[in-house]
């Protein structure tokens, strides 16, 4: 039987591409010098497409695609994908959720420690030979003990920092869409209530429209002089020109980023502020979780091939 053909928007680790080419026709826009043509010549053959979060499947692509049945997403958010198109044409689309919980929750741990204690610029503070020439570095305002972490999205990664948090000595907090059955936690039925009653604010939360700039100016005063941002979620939950702002202004302490409303580029605001920690959206960036992520997108399509039934469809396909 002829192999089904898959569209690959995004690289993947070598581990995988070698199982992806070996198990099916694949087609890959990556490095392809003429991506229009690569797509236009296999149009007509994609039964699905497959790629990390940072791949775009709007409506205009699966128009293209008369044959497509499936989009495998090899992470956890997929606001890139056009669901309503999808659904429309009876596209299954699958994500893989479980693969980088552990991975993502433990840089966000490392973000708050960095963030609150001032580590990379304690780190650059050493390298610049400062603590030889000027002494001790300035002590950091803030502290993790006693401190108060408020969650806004407890899903799987907001519950597996919480975990990780608790271990630590925080007091949680967080708020949702609902107050969850058999959760301890203090509940908060707004993010501004959230905001208020917490030192340190980890944003957890998808992307996409509903959760778009949550975090504006107001939160962040809310959140207030002693409090600290950390995001892990999605950047475009953050209104960026008002963290800036905030950050500026001292109306918040400091934050803390892994992710930004228009990656790769930072608001260049950021990139100057010593209150500022700013990864480049990496927490599941470890090859045996990045591995894991692709092994999982592999799964569903193979599943899907097999047996007409992914292992783990997006909550929307339910
Ligand atoms: C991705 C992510 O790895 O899974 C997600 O939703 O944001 C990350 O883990 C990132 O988009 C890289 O492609």
């Amino acid at each position: 039987m002829a192999k089904p053909t898959v569209l690959m928007l995004t690289p993947m680790l070598p581990a995988i591409v070698e199982k992806l080419n070996a198990r099916f026709e694949t087609h890959w826009l990556p490095g392809a010098a003429d991506p229009e043509a690569v797509i236009a010549d296999a149009a007509e053959r994609v039964r699905a497409i497959g790629m990390f979060p940072t791949g775009k499947v709007d409506a205009a692509l699966m128009r293209r695609l008369p044959n497509l049945e499936i989009v495998a997403v090899a992470g956890a958010g997929y606001e890139w994908v056009d669901m309503s198109e999808a659904k429309a044409r009876s596209v299954m689309v699958t994500n893989a959720p479980d693969a980088l919980t552990a991975e993502v929750a433990d840089v966000a741990m490392a973000l708050i420690v960095m963030t609150v204690r001032k580590l990379a610029a304690a780190d650059a503070y050493l390298r610049a030979g400062r603590w030889e020439a000027e002494g001790p570095m300035k002590l950091s305002p803030g502290s993790l003990v006693g401190a108060t972490l408020g969650i806004l999205g407890l899903g799987r990664i907001g519950h597996a920092v919480a975990k990780r948090a608790e271990a630590f000595g925080l007091k949680i907090a967080y708020h949702g869409r609902r107050r969850q059955d058999g959760v301890a936690y203090a509940y908060h039925d707004s993010p501004e209530a959230l905001a208020e009653a917490c030192d340190i604010l980890l944003v957890a939360t998808p992307g996409g429209a509903d959760t778009h700039h949550m975090i504006d100016a107001r939160i962040l005063e809310k959140l207030g002089r002693s409090g600290y941002l950390v995001n892990i979620g999605r950047g475009t939950a953050v209104d960026e020109a008002a963290l800036v702002a905030a950050l500026e202004a001292g109306t918040i302490a400091g934050a803390g980023l892994d992710v930004y409303e228009d990656e790769p580029r930072v608001h260049p605001g950021l990139v100057g502020l010593e209150n500022a920690v700013l990864l480049p959206h990496l927490a599941s960036g470890s090859v045996p979780t990045r591995t894991a992520m692709g092994q999982a997108m592999l799964d569903n399509l193979e599943a899907w091939f097999e047996t007409g039934k992914p292992v783990s469809p997006v909550s929307e396909m339910g």
